[in-house]
């Protein structure tokens, strides 16, 4: 199809059906009316063939749905500006390679979850030594020294790491992002590293399954990672900008 015409449409039986599933909850009980509430949500929303395929009461005025429906919108994937820049992955032995003999250093990494948010898997699987979805983790690498201050950190505190390990890097976990907790959060650890003159000499990364890219840059990072992250993305962004910040 998209050889014909650049629009790709979503599908699930045959190619180009538009189908999609759809799951969310409601404050209501689960009832005759709550489904076809829920019937109707999905009807707004445009999707046609509607179906809905699971219900379930979830206690206390709560329900929950899955529905099935088909959608016409379809889009061009070629004329989508991108915010985000897909860089090449380098391998575990190319990134201590590069760090070792290019940069001639030990990269010192300090992570942390800053504010109120006690979720520390998510930066747990950059940072710890097994790792996530089958790499190793920094702490793995013979070129990189990591310093985990795990959940709850305050920022002052995250600032004060960084100037006693002497740190390269700063790896910043925000998984809450109700009324925005985490855009409070980054921004004040990127003002306070910027005030004590720490912030041009570090890179200064968030990462978190709600965090936007492009608001993390306006906030003061140099870069973010959502879900589905890697310790090999996190680990080739450093070592592709520490050398470039060293040139
Ligand atoms: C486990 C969990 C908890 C555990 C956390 C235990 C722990 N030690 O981490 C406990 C039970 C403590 C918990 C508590 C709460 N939780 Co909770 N929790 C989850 C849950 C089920 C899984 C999160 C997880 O571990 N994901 C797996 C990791 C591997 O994925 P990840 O975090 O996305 O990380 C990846 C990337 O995002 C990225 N990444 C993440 N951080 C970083 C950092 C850097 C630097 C980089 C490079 C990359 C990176 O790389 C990772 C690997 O790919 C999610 C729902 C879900 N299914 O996702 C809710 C969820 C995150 N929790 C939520 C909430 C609301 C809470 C509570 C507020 C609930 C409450 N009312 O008490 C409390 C808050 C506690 C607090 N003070 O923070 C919400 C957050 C909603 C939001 N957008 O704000 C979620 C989404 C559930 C929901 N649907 O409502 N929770």
């Amino acid at each position: 199809m998209s050889e014909e015409r650049p629009f790709i449409r979503p599908y699930g039986d045959r190619l180009n059906d538009g189908a999609v599933q759809l799951s969310f909850s409601l404050p209501i009980s689960l009832s005759a009316r709550s489904r076809e509430a829920a019937k109707s949500i999905a009807g707004r929303l445009g999707l046609e063939q509607i179906r809905l395929v699971s219900a379930l009461d979830l206690g206390n005025g709560f329900s929950f749905y899955i529905l099935y429906g088909a959608t016409t919108v379809e889009i061009d994937d070629q004329a989508i500006h991108l915010t985000e820049v897909e860089r090449p992955l380098l391998d575990f032995w190319r990134i201590n390679q590069l760090l070792e003999f290019e940069l001639k250093k030990r990269v010192t990494v300090v992570g942390a979850t800053i504010g109120t948010d006690a979720h520390t898997v998510g930066l747990d699987a950059i940072l710890n030594a097994k790792g996530f979805g089958g790499e190793s983790g920094l702490e793995r690498y013979p070129q990189f020294r990591v310093v985990n201050l795990g959940a709850q950190a305050p920022p002052d505190e995250v600032l004060e790491a960084a100037r006693e390990q002497r740190a390269d890097v700063v790896l910043v976990s925000q998984v809450v992002t109700q009324r925005n907790a985490h855009l409070e959060n980054l921004s004040l650890l990127a003002e306070m590293l910027e005030a004590e003159g720490l912030r041009q000499d570090l890179l200064l990364i968030c990462g978190g399954p709600y965090i936007d890219s492009q608001v993390a840059l306006e906030v003061g990072f140099d870069a973010a990672f959502g879900p589905g992250t890697t310790p090999l993305a996190v680990a080739s962004l450093i070592v592709e900008e520490l050398l470039r910040k060293a040139q």
